[in-house]
């Protein structure tokens, strides 16, 4: 009898994105969160569900072994650090660029001591640490975008995909900090306790990613 799996998603973007990998291995939620209250989902196996988590929260779970798999951008496993989890495979979904916007470039041009929005307080601050820029950071937990319109900060850090929501705010992007895609992280116990599975699930959602690239 294989071991038990316990697998963090967020709703959205993320769960629609990873059905369909996951189906390449047989795994088949039972229920679509969208749909449902429930945030522990069963499966199409009676020993593998489904947590829905909180975006920011899917590291969290898996590197405290609440979860021993997770799905979660880039951009949110930067921010949490990466302790405690392996990242063994980009799934190449949910793809998008984290960036520096802004209402024009002239800001930065100058010298002057700059506030930036964001919800991703430490990578600006390694980002604008690493480009020798002495910045002040305001946390914020979203519509990062009303920020630099209100006054409330000169510019913002946040991922963009079309730039379809920065240009309905009187934004441009301004300076690229990195290319984002969603990766799988595991538990580091977990990867020992279950490894046959774990790893029997990732050489399988591997050959979906290398199919679907070939099509
Ligand atoms: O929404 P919530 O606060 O609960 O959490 P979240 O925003 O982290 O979750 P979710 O589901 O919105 O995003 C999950 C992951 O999807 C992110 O961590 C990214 O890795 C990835 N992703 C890909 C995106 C986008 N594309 C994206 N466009 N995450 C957010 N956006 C938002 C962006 O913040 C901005 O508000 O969409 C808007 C920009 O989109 P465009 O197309 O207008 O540029
Ligand atoms: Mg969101």
């Amino acid at each position: 009898m294989a071991q038990p799996l316990t697998i963090a998603l967020s709703k959205g973007r993320i769960f629609k994105e990873t059905l369909p990998l996951l189906a390449g291995a047989d795994i088949v939620p039972a229920k679509d969160p969208e749909q449902s209250r429930e945030l522990v989902i069963g499966s199409n196996h009676p020993d593998i569900r489904f947590l829905i988590l909180r975006a920011s929260d899917v590291p969290v779970y898996v590197q405290y072994g609440g979860a021993d798999i997770g799905v979660v951008g880039k951009d949110v496993l930067m921010e949490h650090g990466g302790e405690g989890l392996y990242e063994p495979l980009d799934l190449q979904i949910a793809c998008c660029r984290l960036m520096v916007a802004g209402r024009d470039g002239s800001l930065l041009e100058s010298s002057q001591r700059l506030r930036i929005a964001t919800k991703y307080v430490k990578c600006t601050e390694q980002y604008f640490a690493s480009r020798s820029r002495q910045v002040e950071v305001i946390k914020l937990y979203g519509s990062m975008e009303i920020a630099p319109v209100t006054g409330l900060a000169d510019l913002i850090v946040d991922v963009v995909d079309s730039g379809a929501t920065l240009r309905a705010n009187g934004l441009v992007p301004l300076e690229h900090i990195a290319d984002i895609s969603s990766r799988l992280i595991v538990n580091r116990a977990s990867m020992k306790t279950n490894h046959a599975r774990i790893s029997d699930l990732i050489q399988s959602l591997k050959q979906t990613i290398r199919d679907s690239n070939s099509v």
